[in-house]
């Protein structure tokens, strides 16, 4: 399905555009749904919308296009099992990152996100900005934040008093971190932001037409760029995908050390 061609430009660039191979009406009505706030988000402006496949086949059907997944597999040689979807109304201005702080697996780097237009994007509606070839460089963990003397001088304390081993294990069970990992994700974003100029990448935008996606590698550093044009939607999804065969973890819950393996919710 893909050319020679496309294959070397993932390996080389870490990103890809293709076309999903998503019904129109598929796409129209998530965005028609979502519009009318039949699907609501998180947060006080509802903007992001997580894990809308368990309430949308439309948004379940985009995370497990065919297309889609017979095309991860031609890249990666696994099986794709995708774990999470998100959609947007709007731009989110994201600040630059690699999901391999958010999600990692061993063997690493077998994760990938893909972004579906569902509206036309150009640079005022607050395209994916990325780094073309910067998933070849190392993978930077929390580890290498907290070595800067003053992002480390400002790690914050854990969340709770050290706890017996067993009601450690209730905790990491059922309420996940000890750590205040937003306040550490701050960190790790300022981190990224001292890289960027350093690294000698000129940034792109990921200007693409309603109904293609846009397939990134787990380490590529990407975000969301400025919204020029505050009255115009952004509507998108972002599927979220781990590769048969490996196990799984979330290195910003890990930043204590320790490697905890997770069994992520695969979108059935
Ligand atoms: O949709 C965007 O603006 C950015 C999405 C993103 O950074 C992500 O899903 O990791």
């Amino acid at each position: 399905m893909l050319t020679p061609e496309q294959k070397q430009q993932f390996d080389d660039q870490g990103y890809l555009v293709i076309d999903p191979q998503i019904d129109t009406a598929v796409i129209d009505g998530v965005v028609e749904r979502i519009g009318n706030g039949l699907l609501l988000g998180d947060g006080p402006d509802q903007q992001r919308i997580a894990d809308a496949w368990r309430r949308d086949a439309g948004a379940r059907q985009i995370a497990k296009a065919p297309a889609v997944l017979a095309i991860l597999e031609e890249l990666y040689g696994r099986k794709p099992l995708p774990f999470q979807t998100l959609n947007f109304r709007v731009g989110t201005q994201q600040k630059e990152h690699s999901d391999t702080v958010h999600f990692n697996a061993a063997p690493a780097g077998y994760m990938c996100g893909v972004w579906v237009a569902l509206e036309d994007i150009d640079e005022n509606n607050g395209a994916v900005i990325y780094y073309p070839g910067s998933h070849k460089l190392r993978e930077w963990n929390m580890a290498d934040v907290f070595a800067e003397p003053d992002l480390g001088a400002r790690r914050p304390k854990p969340l709770y008093p050290p706890l017996s081993p067993k009601a450690l294990r209730h905790r990491l069970k059922g309420l996940g971190p000890l750590l205040d990992t937003t306040a550490e994700y701050t960190l790790y974003e300022e981190f990224i932001q001292r890289q960027l100029p350093k690294m000698g990448i000129p940034p792109a935008l990921a200007t693409i037409r309603k109904g293609q996606a846009f397939v990134w590698a787990a380490n590529l550093l990407h975000g969301g760029s400025r919204r020029n044009d505050l009255s115009r939607t952004r509507h998108s999804q972002v599927s979220h995908y781990y590769f048969e065969g490996c196990k799984y973890h979330r290195p910003l819950l890990n930043s204590d050390g320790k490697t905890r393996y997770f069994k992520p919710d695969w979108v059935v």
